[in-house]
């Protein structure tokens, strides 16, 4: 026997003491999908630069050849999501760029529009004050209906970077109402079977006022709209210290969770890797989504195995690839921790009032080094058993540095 099995089968026979069935702990985290974004691959920066990485992905389909990459050595990251027009192909052709897409395996997964880099969005896109410019976003919105059913996407992500920059700028009712009719015929759009997924962001690039600011104002727009309209949560997006495995909770029992932008923040939304500053975060999430697919509850079961669960990041200093595929497996590992908490046990404790003993169960299950068993999914799975050296050692990066150059970024202060 070696050490990796030993501690395998040491981690084994304690989940079996503690009462989890390993067998669909197991099946759950086979099952587990995790969308990357094309736009994680391309250069990318802050405010004041954009450093080029040698051999980031210009081009959709190096977008989408980067993402196959990284499905390929964790088995576990089957789409990828677009950015219109980013990913909007010279000759129009988007059945071809599904093709591409599954050819490689892949699927496209959400669409994300894009109603915020064009001039005409300097006040706002659905917000703005001038009915010409809400027509035209309104145009791109409802192209991107339109390109869901030529990809076979099930998922229109949007976020807005309206808001206002001053007190008294424009008006704060006016904007939400325009808002509200904005969405109402997008909503009216959606292909059938197909969802709106509503992101907030607390502030940027608007200062003073933003139009879809939290979860609540999110969720208060989707309930007007209809059962196909759902909250996106993007982890990047709150203010420092606010409870966000509290807000999944409150949207899984209203049957109102969509989808999650996966990344991390010390400050803002700073779209570092998933888990590197807050991998307890993280994994308290995933307590509230391991729990809502186990439990009895309707809307709550329903909601939680239909979330869309994707990966926003955009990397400036720590390369491309290896770090998406570094913040797959911290999801992985999350997911796994929150599989082990023993549910029963913890019911018990919660029922009893047992503060001390319910908190202990949970954090032990956080403690538990899931690493081999892990391991053994990806071998049973047919991938590298540590997808992240295999990927390292394969010359991938080598390859694509030499064969794309490096390509000047765009972004900063010229
Ligand atoms: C925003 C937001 C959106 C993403 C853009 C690029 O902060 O997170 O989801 O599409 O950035
Ligand atoms: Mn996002
Ligand atoms: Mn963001």
């Amino acid at each position: 026997m070696n050490n990796l099995t030993n501690s395998y089968e040491i981690l084994v026979a304690s989940l079996a003491e503690q009462g989890i069935d390993l067998d669909s702990v197991k099946n759950a985290l086979k099952n587990q999908h995790i969308e990357t974004p094309s736009w994680g691959y391309a250069n990318s920066g802050t405010r004041f630069k954009a450093f080029a990485w040698p051999g980031a992905a210009v081009s959709t389909h190096q977008k989408i050849d980067d993402a196959a990459i990284v499905f390929k050595m964790t088995g576990i990251a089957p789409s990828v999501a677009i950015h219109i027009p980013w990913d909007k192909p010279e000759d129009g052709d988007y059945v071809a760029m599904r093709q591409y897409a599954e050819n490689q395996g892949l699927r496209i997964g959400a669409v994300n529009p894009n109603v915020f880099q064009d001039e005409s969005y300097k006040l706002g896109s659905l917000g703005n004050p001038d009915p010409a410019i809400r027509e035209l976003a309104l145009d791109h919105l409802i192209e991107c209906c339109e390109i869901m059913d030529k990809v076979g996407s099930a998922n229109l992500s949007l976020w807005f970077a309206d808001g206002t920059n001053y007190a008294g700028q424009d008006s704060l009712r006016a904007r939400k109402q325009r808002f509200e009719m904005g969405l109402q015929s997008v909503y009216a759009h959606l292909p059938v079977g197909g969802r709106m997924l509503l992101e907030y962001k607390l502030f940027e690039p608007a200062f003073y006022s933003t139009d879809i600011p939290d979860w609540g104002v999110s969720y208060a727009f989707c309930l007007k709209l209809g059962s196909q309209a759902q909250v996106l949560v993007d982890l990047g997006h709150h203010a420092p210290g606010v409870n966000i495995e509290q807000i999944v909770a409150f949207l899984l029992d209203e049957g109102k969770l969509g989808g999650f932008h996966f990344n991390n923040r010390k400050y803002a939304d700073d779209d570092l890797m998933v888990g590197s500053v807050n991998p307890y975060e993280l994994f308290l999430i995933y307590n509230e989504l391991a729990g809502a697919e186990s439990s009895p509850d309707e809307p709550t079961r329903t909601t939680a195995r239909q979330v869309a669960y994707m990966i926003d990041q955009s990397h400036n200093i720590e390369g491309k690839i290896a770090p998406m595929i570094q913040s797959v497996l911290n999801c992985q590992e999350a997911y796994a921790k929150a599989l082990i908490v023993p549910r029963a046990k913890l019911h018990e404790a919660q029922a009893n009032g047992d503060v001390f003993i319910a908190h202990q169960i949970l954090s032990n299950a956080f403690r538990t080094d899931v690493r081999p068993l892990l391991t053994q999914i990806h071998l049973e799975m047919g991938v590298p058993s540590d997808p992240l050296t295999a990927f390292l050692a394969s010359g991938y990066e080598k390859k694509i540095a030499a064969e794309r150059g490096r390509h000047a970024a765009s972004g900063g202060y010229q």
